[in-house]
């Protein structure tokens, strides 16, 4: 008896879900067997635990929850120079900038409003605008009320780390299991380019001094935080010229101390954003740039490469910004938390993912089957879900996807304007979409109209829709096998 069909997308913009959730459960198969499916072999179980709802902490968990952060923490206790917290825009979207910052209770009320209506929603993190150890009393007050209501949300923490090691008994006693804490030297003597002050101690330092004292705690911290068995992954900004051989460095000194993963970061660098980087003509990495040094990482600490450098309110699956739809005046005073879309969801997505890990497995084995030392570069148009489910003039961002001997891997992801507004597709829009997507070979979409496939053609690029809301993996596993020399895959997920 073939299963009853339902796509994550009508769960996630149905109204109807105490149906669907009879649905799922009917299906007889209950979150905690196939979630489990998914999990990597050589991960232990409660590493896994931890990460496999986390949209940072697992690329596969990225395709199907949402992560939500409350913009409690203003406060600053160093001076980055790649950072002005007083630029603020509603359509930027990078660390630092929010468009509403919040006390304990109004983050309260939008964690729940958000929770209400975003099912895919895990992961409450904390990311400032300033530093959220800093401002911890904030910090710890929001987390306390926010658990107390929702008692299975992740709760996540982002964090300069100078003032961390103060407050690590208090994160494990809260059950934060995720700190992210951005480690950009472990040279003070670098560091001195990158930070002009820090407070510490009732005063301030600055120079070489400053930096010392900022590589030692964030060490300190990474170390309290690995003995409570807590998982770590640290931000680095890449900074050409000043900080990207470096890198390599600070990699090996993290793996040392039980970081679980690096995320290296590419620069946001311009004169409107008030930065002494922007304004000092401090340039940011080329996308190819940032992919040569993470390659060069490979075999330290384990990579995280989907980050999406998300604004301190974002709202929604990284890459998505639902930030709009929950301003606090849309909030109602007394709102109570209503947890039918999560559960619903969740009971979909725990069948969804056991299929896809399958599916991913077969096509990683046909990729290395065909034996190739040749690779392709894949951008998908994807709602998530791990399906080729968008169309090309909708997407505001491409998955990047690598297929090599070493099998399918992400590897990243490009934004691009989107192409088709009211309807009609924007020639000049198209050009800027191009050159978003130089040295991409494939370009994956669940649609797309004669005109742009014509012209990514002229580039160079084939662009195609005949595997549409099929799995990515498997598209790209019959691609490579067909260009490659092997039997392709059926085109379907
Ligand atoms: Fe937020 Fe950061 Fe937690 Fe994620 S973001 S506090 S770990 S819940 Fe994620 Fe955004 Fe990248 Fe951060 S994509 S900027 S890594
Ligand atoms: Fe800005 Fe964060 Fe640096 Fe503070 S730690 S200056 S908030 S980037």
């Amino acid at each position: 008896m073939s299963l009853p069909t339902i796509s994550l997308e009508s769960l996630v913009s149905t109204k109807s879900f105490d149906k669907l959730l009879t649905i799922a459960k009917s299906t007889g198969c209950a979150s905690s067997s196939c979630g489990s499916s998914a999990k990597p072999d050589e991960m232990d179980s409660a590493v896994w635990e931890k990460i496999k709802d986390h949209p940072c902490y697992s690329e596969e968990a990225h395709h199907y929850f949402a992560r939500l952060h409350v913009a409690v923490a203003p406060a600053c206790n160093i001076q980055c120079n790649y950072c002005n917290r007083k630029y603020d825009c509603a359509n930027e979207s990078r660390p630092g900038v929010v468009s509403e910052k919040l006390t304990p209770d109004q983050a309260r009320r939008k964690v729940i409003a958000v929770a209400n209506e975003v099912p895919q929603l895990s992961v409450l993190g904390i990311a400032g605008p300033g530093d959220a150890c800093y401002d911890w009393k904030k910090t710890k007050e929001t987390f306390e009320r926010v658990a107390s209501e929702i008692r299975d949300i992740k709760l996540c923490i982002s964090t300069n780390g100078l003032a961390l090691a103060d407050h690590v008994a208090e994160l494990a006693d809260m059950n934060v299991d995720h700190v992210t804490i951005t480690i950009n030297m472990v040279d003070p003597e670098i560091g001195a380019k990158i930070y002009p002050w820090i407070f510490y101690n009732h005063r301030r330092h600055t120079g070489i001094d400053a930096a010392r004292i900022l590589h030692k705690r964030q060490m300190l911290g990474l170390e309290m935080l690995t003995a409570r068995g807590i998982l770590t992954k640290i931000n680095s900004v890449m900074i050409p010229s000043v900080n990207d051989e470096h890198l390599i460095e600070v990699n090996k000194w993290v793996k040392e101390r039980g970081a679980f993963l690096h995320n290296v970061m590419p620069l946001i660098s311009d004169p409107a954003h008030g930065t002494h980087f922007g304004l000092t003509g401090q340039r940011g990495p080329t996308a190819l740039e940032l992919k040569t040094l993470q390659d060069r990482l490979e075999g330290g600490a384990k990579l995280m490469r989907h980050c999406r450098q998300c604004r301190a309110d974002a709202v929604g699956l990284l890459g998505e910004d639902r930030g709009k739809e929950f301003t606090i005046d849309q909030i109602s005073d007394d709102i109570t938390y209503d947890a039918s879309k999560r559960e619903a969801y969740r009971e979909v997505v725990a069948r969804e993912r056991g299929d896809h890990v399958v599916a991913k497995s077969e096509a990683i084995a046909t990729v290395k089957a065909a034996g190739s030392s040749k690779s392709l570069l894949i951008a998908v148009a994807t709602k998530g879900g791990g399906r080729i489910n968008e169309h090309f003039g909708h997407t505001a961002e491409f998955q990047v996807y690598e297929a090599s001997q070493r099998g399918i891997s992400f590897i990243g992801h490009r934004k691009v304007e989107q192409y088709c507004l009211g309807g009609r597709g924007a020639d000049a829009t198209l050009d800027s979409i191009i050159a978003a997507l130089k040295g991409i070979d494939i370009v994956l979409c669940a649609k797309i109209g004669d005109c742009p496939k014509d012209q990514l053609a002229e580039a160079g690029i084939r662009a195609m829709d005949v595997y549409g809301y099929g799995y990515i993996e498997t598209a790209i596993s019959a691609l490579y096998a067909a260009e490659f020399g092997s039997e392709p895959l059926a085109a379907t997920a």
